[in-house]
């Protein structure tokens, strides 16, 4: 019979004092539940006396935010935590460093990152962070490109799409992304004030085919193995330092799911500054900024993927044919921009928002940011095909922004 059972702090505390060389034996240890995600339990372990901590993550085997009447797989906490072996193992100074785990509990026993800040927050209060494309750009293009085709052999590349299989929470994205924003659904929540933009969503054909396309990429496309949550909330960042959790959503899909959730996390950002920046010059130098960073993750992202493909296609005649690369990177860089639509459109009207645009007070100021993300992101869904360059990421929010009377 199985043991699972969600553990109360306590049993946390007995559980990671087993861990060898970690806690002295003579630790004080204190334990607090801190999840504040849609899924999870988190707890935070401090030995009260040296500081030295540790994180225990539980999966429950529900969907939190809703609750028992959604259930969830707990094999998904195995695939996150090899999700995360395999990360740290291809970009060992962005992602948490995995001490221990049992999948019977669906527990990860992971490194605390408590002097870093969740990117989100940070972005809120609008910190900027320099090194933050280049890092990310890193992290992308190492585990998108070092676990596709491009870099595995053949049966390897099929044994890890088969252990990677995370058919619950691709349900949850196939559904809170690519279903309720264009439909009447339960799961959506929005305010009544722009029930003309959600009405617009159901009813517009053309971004219909976009998004359709664009699912049909994810449910088919085994490029590569995804973070397959990569917002902002999954991002803990210092001046210095980025680094990469939550990988639950780990499945093989289209690469350009993940470049597409990084930039539209920026540009949702971008959208909530209107609410929390007041100077107008302030506000709109942080947005320049939000856009820059957006450009700057697919360029720092595309220069490692091709410096990574001129080194590994020595192996691979075929890849090395001319225009294949050049190819293959138009047509991420079109996914990661469609996929980046879809991302801001369900964080409005869908299941699950943003505290960027969510938690802004003033009703009027929130309308704005809203419009403003609705309309970049039906922008990015419907010129996605025809993009050729990342330069043209800077005209698609400038023109959706001038539509709605913004300035950006
Ligand atoms: C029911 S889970 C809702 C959302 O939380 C996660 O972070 C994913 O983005 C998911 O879509
Ligand atoms: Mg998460």
């Amino acid at each position: 019979m199985s043991q699972y059972h969600p553990l109360t702090p306590a049993e946390v505390i007995e559980l990671v004092r087993d861990i060898p060389d970690f806690f002295p034996s003579s630790a004080e240890l204190n334990c607090q539940e801190i999840g504040d995600g849609n899924l999870n339990l988190v707890f935070h372990i401090q030995d009260t006396s040296s500081g030295k901590s540790i994180i225990v993550k539980q999966a429950l085997p529900y969907a939190k935010v809703v609750g028992e009447s959604w259930p969830l797989s707990l094999d998904r906490a195995r695939i996150e935590r090899q999700a995360l072996q395999e990360q740290h193992r291809l970009c060992p100074g962005l992602v948490p460093k995995v001490y221990d785990y049992d999948d019977e509990l669906a527990l990860t026993i992971m490194e605390d990152l408590s002097g870093y800040t969740i990117m989100r927050k940070a972005l809120i209060e609008g910190q900027r962070f320099p090194e933050f494309a280049g890092h990310i750009g890193q992290f992308m293009a190492r585990t998108l490109f070092l676990n596709s085709d491009l870099a595995l052999g053949p049966v390897e590349k099929k044994n890890k799409v088969s252990s990677f299989i995370n058919p619950d929470q691709c349900k949850i994205t196939e559904d809170l992304i690519f279903d309720d924003p264009y439909r009447l659904s339960d799961n959506n929540s929005y305010s009544p004030s722009i029930e003309d933009e959600a009405e617009a969503l159901r009813t517009d054909g053309q971004l219909h085919l976009e998004v359709a396309l664009l699912r049909e990429k994810f449910l088919t496309h085994a490029e590569s193995l995804l973070h397959g949550d990569l917002h902002t909330g999954s991002i803990f960042v210092t001046d210095k330092s980025t680094k990469v959790i939550d990988p639950e959503f780990a499945y093989y899909g289209p690469m350009g799911f993940d470049v597409g959730a990084v930039i539209s996390n920026l540009l949702l950002n971008l959208a909530g500054q209107i609410g929390w920046i007041v100077d107008t010059s302030t506000r709109l130098e942080q947005q320049r900024w939000l856009l820059d960073t957006s450009t700057a993750v697919w360029t720092q992202f595309e220069q490692e993927f091709r410096k990574l493909w001129s080194s590994e296609a020595l192996k691979d005649p075929l890849a090395a044919s001319p225009g294949y690369q050049d190819f293959y990177i138009t047509r991420l860089l079109q996914d990661s921009l469609g996929f980046a639509g879809c991302k801001m459109i369900r964080r409005i009207v869908g299941l699950s928002h943003v505290a960027d645009i969510d938690t802004i007070t003033d009703p009027v100021l929130k309308e704005r940011a809203e419009r403003l993300a609705l309309a970049i992101g039906k922008a990015l869904v419907k010129r996605s095909r025809s993009v050729q360059s990342i330069e043209e990421l800077q005209d698609i929010a400038l023109t959706a922004a001038a539509d709605k009377g913004e300035t950006l």
